[in-house]
């Protein structure tokens, strides 16, 4: 358990954050689709290559999720990307969940799926170089929704596969994602995530998971997409630790963000308002997918030549949000 506790600090250090790149086959292939690429193996390798061998990213990032693909492939010189990590002193993580299934038919609620079978492929992910491992479980907030049946069905997987995690040395990073699909209010987010995340931690005790050897990953709290206005960076900040500090306890280390659909100076400048405001026992960081790769994807667009600029775009990205985690970012110092 020491190990687990060291990791998982490690993952959390500060000035660092986590990338998240662990897209499954059909969301990276929305993704390319935008770029006019379409996704072969050899272009999700060539992509992924651009990133993880991008210089200097190791000052900003503690560790990278991938996917199961990513984690078996090598660079163009036979380098298992898992290498390439840990040279850099990144640590290699890994995404566990198959994806989420409609509940009992619903089209509405979605559960995670991936418990059967799991403890071989965390096994095998572990002989592969994997340090931590990666479930999200999704919510959307509607009429009634998400109803109750949904939140605990989730949340014992997201405990199952902690415990699962931990068994095999893994550092589980624990999901919740409560989505920005939708017109509610900041307040109809708090009080639903605030619900999702008591009923996790909940889930957590009853499977003995230990919480100082987890991370826990979440939405902010925000008002949904299609929402009349935009909440003010202060009011996320200030609702999002709030909520936190009703429902977190402080064993865990720390507390990653998604991005969620939120812009990339966006997901900086509220992540930087919550490190202003420092009264929290956890570290707050970052997970970011999109937000760390949306332009360095768009310049990379699938092209050889493009690849530098692409890295300084990735670089400059993850040293903005590292600046972020002690509330030292402003607008001023983007590119
Ligand atoms: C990178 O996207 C991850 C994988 O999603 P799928 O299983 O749907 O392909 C996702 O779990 C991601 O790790 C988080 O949602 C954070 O990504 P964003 O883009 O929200 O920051």
């Amino acid at each position: 358990m020491k190990d687990l506790s060291q990791i998982a600090k490690k993952m959390v250090a500060p000035k660092k954050g986590i990338l998240a790149a662990d897209e499954s086959f059909p969301t990276i292939e929305k993704r390319f689709a935008k770029i006019g690429i379409s996704s072969t193996e050899e272009n999700r390798q060539a992509y992924r290559q651009m990133l993880l061998t991008s210089e200097g990213y190791e000052q900003f990032i503690s560790g990278v999720i991938l996917f199961g693909e990513t984690l078996r492939q090598k660079t163009d010189d036979g380098i298992p990307f898992a290498k390439i990590l840990e040279k850099k002193g990144v640590l290699p993580g890994i995404k566990v969940d198959q994806g989420a299934a409609a509940m009992d038919g619903s089209s509405y609620e979605k559960v995670t799926q991936g418990l059967e079978g799991l403890p071989a492929r965390l096994k095998e992910y572990a002989e592969l170089g994997a340090k931590f491992t990666k479930w999200r479980a999704v919510y959307k907030i509607g009429d009634n929704l998400p109803t109750d049946k949904n939140i605990l069905q989730n949340a014992k997987d997201l405990a199952q596969f902690a415990k699962n995690s931990q068994k095999a040395g893994l550092v589980p990073i624990v999901e919740p994602e409560v989505l920005m699909d939708g017109s509610h209010d900041i307040n109809s987010c708090v009080e639903v995530t605030e619900k999702v995340l008591t009923a996790v931690f909940s889930e957590l005790k009853k499977a003995n998971v230990d919480l100082d050897g987890i991370i826990l990953k979440s939405n902010m709290a925000l008002p949904g997409k299609d929402f009349v206005s935009k909440a003010t960076p202060a009011e996320i900040a200030k609702k999002t630790v709030e909520l936190f500090k009703k429902v977190v306890p402080k064993d865990v280390p720390g507390i990653v963000f998604l991005s969620g659909g939120q812009s990339e100076k966006e997901a900086t400048i509220n992540l930087n308002e919550m490190n202003k405001i420092k009264d929290f026992p956890w570290e707050l960081s970052f997970s970011y997918g999109r937000a760390l790769q949306d332009t360095a994807m768009n310049i990379w667009a699938g092209k050889k030549e493009n690849i530098a600029p692409a890295q300084q775009k990735f670089l400059n990205r993850a040293k903005m949000n590292s600046l972020a985690r002690s509330g030292s970012y402003s607008e001023d110092l983007e590119e």
